[in-house]
């Protein structure tokens, strides 16, 4: 069998598709937050952060980050964080050119799915440029191709009870005597559904690299750079964060900064 290596030019021919529109028909169901008394409206209510509930509750829920042209990306996408998880089995499937890369969808959904990268490449997708904020005060412009997280999404039917959207990763952040914690990160499903939201795999017009993420990071454009998981290997749909690390939904969250860090 040939090896699935993104080749430049299937890549680049992918990235015009992804030009195209979209439609996230089976993300309408979540879009209900301004209904009264809907379960979503009670979770932003109680959410901590006033950004959280501006954006959602004064109509913010699907508006736009802004997008740039490609004049305005000036140098290459600043690697921060893990840049390179040091498992023998991610460093197996890199050697291999993530051919055998697989993303599992898991938790709330009726149908769990195990999806090739193959069939992540072959579905519709997206490419934005955007601009990247971390919290430690730098910003990058970059152009991002992948798959809106929605279609996936779509594709895993969530039950009614899903309110979040968990990725797990395989890069080691940490290293206690309890043993390695893994990078997780989460996001609400009106985030995870939103048009810019995108699984991405390509960076600049090139194969996502290591050092960003590959084969597969979240892009999450109205918020921090710290909720774009990167080395993603499963997302997992979850009602509440109870039996995710220590409770608040993200290793950082977990740290005290902020679960919902809007800009
Ligand atoms: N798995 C994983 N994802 C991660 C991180 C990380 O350490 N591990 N760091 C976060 C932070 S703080 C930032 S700013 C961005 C950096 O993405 P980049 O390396 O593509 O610039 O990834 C985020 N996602
Ligand atoms: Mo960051």
């Amino acid at each position: 069998m040939r090896r699935t290596t993104l080749d430049r030019r299937s890549f680049l021919r992918r990235s015009v598709l992804g030009a195209s529109g979209l439609a996230l028909g089976g993300c309408k169901v979540f879009d209900n937050a301004t209904v009264q008394g809907s379960a979503m409206r009670a979770v932003f209510e109680s959410a901590s952060s006033l950004t959280y509930r501006t954006q959602r509750l004064l109509g913010g829920g699907h508006s736009l980050a802004r997008e740039y042209t490609r004049a305005d990306i000036l140098q290459s996408q600043h690697p921060n964080g893990s840049v390179l998880p040091d498992s023998e089995s991610y460093q197996a499937m890199a050697r291999n050119g993530f051919a055998n890369f697989e993303l599992a969808v898991t938790g709330l959904v009726d149908s769990p799915l195990t999806l090739s990268r193959e069939s992540l490449l072959a579905m519709p997708a997206r490419t934005q440029i955007t601009r990247h904020d971390c919290v430690e005060g730098w910003s990058c412009i970059a152009e991002w191709t992948g798959v809106p997280l929605g279609q996936v999404l779509e594709q895993a039917r969530p039950k009614p009870n899903a309110r979040y959207v968990v990725f797990h990763c395989h890069d080691a952040i940490e290293r206690s005597l309890a043993g390695p914690v893994y990078y997780y990160e989460s996001i609400d499903m009106i985030d995870a559904c939103h048009p810019q939201t995108i699984l991405a795999y390509g960076l600049n017009g090139s194969p996502l690299p290591i050092a960003n993420g590959a084969p597969l990071r979240v892009r999450v454009e109205r918020q921090l750079g710290y909720k774009m998981a990167k080395y993603v290997h499963t997302i997992e749909l979850v009602e509440s964060f109870s039996d995710l690390g220590r409770g608040k939904g993200s290793y950082w969250a977990d740290r005290g900064y902020e679960w919902y860090a809007g800009i």
